[in-house]
């Protein structure tokens, strides 16, 4: 049998697999009601998963219903708040397009179909086929495609079984430069959450990042927090942001020129002597060689470059300065945009060095995590081939793999990998031009296997699916990031799987069983690990059942004493100003402003980032989700809509400069976006048809990304390089 490109879930045996509206549908106002005088409600403890930042929160359910879920009140990462979406985490239960059956792709009369089958010819099948595959060709040619914390079970389950290529669009196409340009220079990455120690802040500096539309709890309280306390905002974005509409210094900068800005900045800073030169003495090195690099770069040039002018340039570097310690240069997160990438974090970087913020008070804490012991298991085989011997031949710099390496050593006739795991994400929606090349790849493969939730565009090119349980059904790993105070929180179930479907954990052991790997998984249920992880440090699961959060004293300080000598892990043990690893490499070992080209006449950047109803292409089904934000608007300029003659909320397709056409999409004119870009939120205009409420609905910003500027350090997939024109829609 051959496959072709993806297959919509529409066909009768596939609808089968999902929950329909007789069994889920969202409750009305009427129903919302009885529940709410119903009472008591049932509390149980979960960590939402609406995105990633896994806010501790609390289930109420009334029998089989969820009433409500709101934040924890002793969790640092909500403080007793979920945002829109976590709120709206209801809707993940509800949501009559779940998928709550194992499918199994099948081909009758030469058309293809998914058909409802058991978890048990689901699961041998696939047993069948990786087993096939590690004996013709090793375990390493297993890949995988992941996201979020529920990845672990399957990230266990292929180091288990002899591959560690596991990749995930939140490295090559989010942030994998800034991490890179990070960890070139103090030798660490910046952590997730991030350690910016905002609420201590004086000045915060944002470039790009549009905190408050980017909705990560604690990172918009935090950045609430130094508003409040009067703090000097400076917001570097094209676009008049949110976060641009609470600063005191907002500069509309030409998109693509934030390096020239970066260095103009260390030219006034370096020249004026606003550094903290006992911290540059004490922990850097190459400074010498940066002043150099940096002189010719003055204000006066950056204007130009820019198009901001040079007293606004000196004003904002003096401020920064002037507050230092406690200024926050954030390090941004999503930052795949022009393929300078890691060169723009590496300026961003060498900054922080220079203003000696690292580890200071109202700059980066010392984040710290729980010492929470791993569940005693056997060590894991070292794969024949690793993810590092692939990616390094084109990105030897890379530090993590990348969807696009992974997916390209898919295709072909005798390709590296033979079968690849999609777990919680997206790729046709994520990766630029992965759609075509999971089509490719779907040829090339002896195996596709997709675990989602809902029938999602990823689903569509796989050979099995498998339905995963939602967040508010399941355990999953105990939440342990590095952050201010140590802190453990647990997803747990508030109701039993819907349908037949199941948990990861499950999912993954049960591969695992009939994969012979039986040692990697001694327990039965997953709850096992859980509450022997939580006896090592004086808890249990059932405590936890109670509490749902535990704090932990810190072990180590939050910050550096002011004048310490810092070890850092580089090389040189410095930070590192000027990089002999990029020298090595045959990179510029400082970062070179680059400009990018103006858009063609009657074409405009395509900017893109996100609404804070929304995470990702995950949530347009949600029906609660759905009603606050049911599609995107475009922001196009007055002027774009005078020469287009469209008027605020008429509908206009966007077409890039090779012809790529978008879904109907309504106009919003507006100054907030510059004349010469349009402003798309990201995730919507789903294909899959499946989808009920999704489906077809607004614009997707990754369809017309088909010029992808990569980072050649990073191998990063830069998105802002693509134009749009509008083709009015006859009302
Ligand atoms: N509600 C919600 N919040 C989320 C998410 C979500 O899906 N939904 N996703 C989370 C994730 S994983 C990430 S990575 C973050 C992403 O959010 P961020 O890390 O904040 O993303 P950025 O790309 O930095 O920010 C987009 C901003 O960059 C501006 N911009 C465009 N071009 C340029 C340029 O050349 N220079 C400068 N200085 N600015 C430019 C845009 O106008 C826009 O305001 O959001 C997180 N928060
Ligand atoms: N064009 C464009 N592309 C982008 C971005 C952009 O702004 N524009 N942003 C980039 C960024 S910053 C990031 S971090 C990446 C993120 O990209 P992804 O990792 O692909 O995004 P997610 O939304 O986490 O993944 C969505 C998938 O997870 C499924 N899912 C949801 N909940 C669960 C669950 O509990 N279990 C399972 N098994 N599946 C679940 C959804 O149904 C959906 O199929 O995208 C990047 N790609
Ligand atoms: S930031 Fe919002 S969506 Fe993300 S985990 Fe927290 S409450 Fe959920
Ligand atoms: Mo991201």
């Amino acid at each position: 049998m051959h496959r072709r490109d993806f297959l919509k879930l529409s066909a009768t045996t596939g609808c089968a697999a999902l929950l329909g509206p007789s069994l889920g549908g969202c409750a009305g106002p009427a129903q919302w009601q009885k529940l709410m005088t119903q009472g008591p409600a049932k509390e149980s403890p979960t960590a939402c998963n609406i995105c990633f930042w896994s806010c501790a929160a609390v289930v109420h359910t009334i029998g089989d219903q969820i009433w409500k879920i709101t934040g924890h009140p002793d969790d640092p990462h909500c403080e007793g708040r979920l945002c829109t979406r976590g709120t709206g985490g209801v809707g993940a239960y509800n949501d009559p397009n779940r998928l709550v059956k194992p499918l199994m792709r099948v081909e009758r009369d030469g058309k293809q179909s998914f058909e409802v089958v058991s978890w048990d010819k689901a699961l041998g099948f696939i047993a069948e086929k990786l087993t096939k595959i590690a004996r013709e060709h090793g375990p390493d040619r297993l890949a995988a495609a992941t996201h979020g914390p529920g990845a672990a079970h399957f990230i266990h389950l292929l180091r288990a079984f002899g591959s560690d290529s596991i990749a995930e669009p939140a490295f090559g196409q989010c942030r994998g430069p800034r991490d890179t340009g990070f960890y070139l220079t103090f030798g660490e990455g910046v952590g997730s959450p991030e350690q910016t120690d905002m609420e201590n802040a004086r000045c915060v500096v944002l470039i790009g990042s549009h905190i408050g539309e980017n909705l990560h709890n604690s990172q918009v309280r935090t950045f609430a927090d130094a508003v409040r306390n009067g703090a000097e905002i400076i917001v570097v974005d094209p676009r008049f942001s949110v976060a641009a509409s609470k600063a005191q210094h907002w500069l509309p900068i030409r998109p693509g020129t934030d390096i020239a800005l970066l260095l103009a900045w260390m030219n006034v800073i370096i020249s004026e002597r606003l550094y903290d030169a006992g911290y540059v003495a004490r922990n850097t090195t190459g400074f010498d060689q940066l002043a150099a690099h940096v002189a010719p770069f003055t204000p006066e040039w950056a204007w130009n470059e820019t198009g901001i002018e040079p007293d606004v340039i000196r004003r904002t570097a003096r401020i920064m300065a002037s507050a230092a310690p406690a200024t926050v240069l954030h390090p941004g997160r999503h930052s795949t945009w022009w393929g300078d990438d890691t060169q723009r974090a590496r300026a961003m970087a060498i900054l922080v060095g220079l203003l000696g913020i690292w580890g200071r008070k109202g700059g980066y804490f010392i984040p710290e995590a729980a010492e929470l012991p791993e569940f005693p298991l056997p060590a894991y085989p070292t794969p024949k081939t690793s993810w590092r011997d692939v990616t390094s031949k084109k990105y030897p710099l890379a530090g993590a793999p990348l969807v696009d390496v992974v997916l390209d050593n898919c295709i072909g006739p005798d390709p590296h990998y033979r079968a690849l795991i999609i777990y919680d994400t997206n790729l046709p929606m994520s990766v630029p031009g992965a759609g075509e090349k999971l089509a490719q790849a779907a040829k090339s493969l002896d195996l596709i296997v997709a675990i989602d939730v809902q029938p999602s565009e990823a689903t569509g090119y796989a050979d099995v699916i498998l339905p995963e349980c939602s967040y508010l059904e399941r355990y999953d790993v105990l939440r342990n990031d590095d952050e201010r105070e140590p802190c453990i929180a647990l997803r747990g179930p508030a109701l039993p799987p819907r349908g037949e479907s199941k948990p990861g954990w499950e999912i993954a052991r049960e591969i695992g069983h009939r994969l012979g790997l039986d040692k990697y998984f001694p327990w039965k249920d997953y709850t096992e690990v859980i509450d022997w992880r939580l006896k090592q440090v004086g808890g249990s699961l059932e405590e936890m059942r109670k509490i749902g959060v535990k704090r932990f004293p810190r072990k180590t300080p939050v910050y550096y004493e002011p004048g310490a000598a810092i070890a850092f892990k580089t090389p040189s043990g410095k930070i590192e100003l000027y990089s002999t690893i990029l020298k090595d490499a045959g990179f510029d070992p400082l970062p070179l402003p680059a400009r990018q080209p103006p858009p063609p006449d009657g074409f405009y950047r395509l900017n893109y980032g996100r609404a804070p109803q929304h995470s990702f292409s995950r949530t347009q089904n949600n029906p609660v989700l759905y009603q606050l934000m049911p599609e995107n608007v475009v922001w196009i300029h007055p002027s774009t809509a005078l020469r287009f003659n469209v008027e605020n909320e008429s509908y206009v397709r966007l077409v890039n400069q090779d012809g790529k056409v978008s879904n109907a999409v309504r106009v919003r004119v507006t100054e907030r976006t510059r004349p010469d870009s349009v402003w798309l939120t990201h995730g919507f205009g789903h294909t899959a048809e499946s989808l009920k409420l999704a489906y077809g609905r607004g614009a997707d910003d990754s369809a017309l990304m088909t010029r992808v500027l990569f980072d050649p350090i990073s191998g990063g997939t830069g998105m802002r390089g693509n134009f749009v024109t509008l083709r009015r829609e006859s009302a």
